[in-house]
């Protein structure tokens, strides 16, 4: 048996965290012959919800869970980590001001960027999901100046497992017969859906997305309306945010990171930019395609970028800017 892996889950007790740490305990995303060490945080009021959430793992039974830890106290949480999912932010409430929004975060994610600096190995893997989770990265990252820029990454894996659901269930598809969507930017309202590189499997033959819906009104705008706003949807039917499809979409992003990708494809993950790729301005957190290998992402170079792509890439690149901007204000008056 391999040493025990060690990850942490911020926002333990939360309600992507409920699905999340079952399909991470039970081998989804570290493969069935991994053995695990859960450290679990949460904000101190929810310790006993949290202590809940350690009594199902354990009656779970699972054989890879050797051990978890529950904690309040970063300096506990981030110690000797392997693996950082930050889950855990502060939600918009009802009234607050998107600038107080972010002046929270920037608070929660400068203490724990300083953590995982402090505490965690020089090879941790970041994941940041906690919304707004592109900005929330590039706040942990730049508090972390001894771990490599390239270790974090926040989650746009659900935006581009909605996108890859919304082109099968048009074709009648199975779900891995759709490949190569890419979500652009920001995990936001102004990402960019991008079907025109994805390709799906017809009768045995990969054939481009648009040649397969034949609808190219729908893949320029129902499509990409629908996915941008999909979580709003999921919020009105359901009274309550993504869940279940957010675990599903955090084992699939750390589980690539892990293994890789597949041969052939790539995926769409927040990493930073060094303002060589596409356009997009130096040291945003933007969403991008990437092929991983030994752990080690790449951005896909040389698509072909048109007109419609451009404006929509730059909007949510803007956005992210802006976001930024607002953000480092706080981090240097913190
Ligand atoms: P919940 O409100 O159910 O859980 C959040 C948990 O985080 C709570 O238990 C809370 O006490 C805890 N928390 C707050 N501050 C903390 C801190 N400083 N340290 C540790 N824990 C802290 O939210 P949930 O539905 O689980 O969503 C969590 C986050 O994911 C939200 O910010 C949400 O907006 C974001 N999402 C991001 C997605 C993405 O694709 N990037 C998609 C899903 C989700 O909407």
């Amino acid at each position: 048996m391999p040493e025990p892996v060690k990850v942490l889950v911020t926002g333990a007790a939360g309600q992507i965290a409920y699905s999340l740490l079952f399909g991470i305990a039970k081998g989804d995303v570290f493969g069935k012959d991994q053995p695990l060490i859960l450290v679990l945080l949460d904000i101190t009021p929810m310790m006993t919800v949290l202590e809940g959430v350690v009594m199902e793992l354990q009656d779970c039974a699972l054989p890879l869970l050797k051990e978890v830890i529950a904690t309040d106290k970063e300096d506990v949480a981030f110690k000797d980590l392997d693996v950082a999912i930050l889950v855990g932010s502060m939600p918009r409430r009802e009234g607050m001001e998107r600038k107080d929004l972010l002046k929270a975060n920037v608070k929660i994610f400068k203490s724990q960027g300083a953590a995982l600096n402090k505490y965690s190995k020089k090879s941790v893997k970041v994941i940041v999901v906690g919304n707004p989770a592109n900005t929330n990265c590039l706040t942990a990252l730049k508090s972390a100046p001894s771990i490599p820029k390239e270790n974090f990454s926040c989650l746009t894996r659900l935006d581009h497992n909605r996108a890859k659901a919304q082109i099968a269930l048009k074709l009648n598809v199975a779900s891995d017969d759709v490949k190569n969507v890419i979500i652009w930017g920001n995990h936001s309202s102004t990402q960019y859906p991008d079907a025109s590189h994805a390709s799906v499997t017809l009768q045995g033959k990969d054939v481009g997305a648009f040649e397969a819906v034949k609808n190219d009104d729908w893949l320029k705008g129902g499509f990409i309306t629908t996915v941008q706003q999909r979580g709003a949807a999921v919020i009105k039917a359901r009274k309550l945010s993504s869940a279940m499809s957010a675990a599903k979409a955090i084992c699939d992003h750390v589980r690539d990171i892990w293994f890789g990708t597949p041969e052939g494809q790539f995926v769409s993950m927040g990493v930073i930019s060094d303002g060589n790729s596409y356009g997009v301005p130096e040291d945003l957190m933007y969403s991008f395609p990437l092929t991983i290998k030994n752990k080690t992402w790449k951005i896909v170079e040389g698509l072909c970028i048109n007109d419609f792509s451009r404006e929509k890439m730059d909007i949510t690149a803007k956005e992210l800017q802006d976001e930024k901007e607002t953000a480092f204000e706080f981090l240097s008056s913190e």
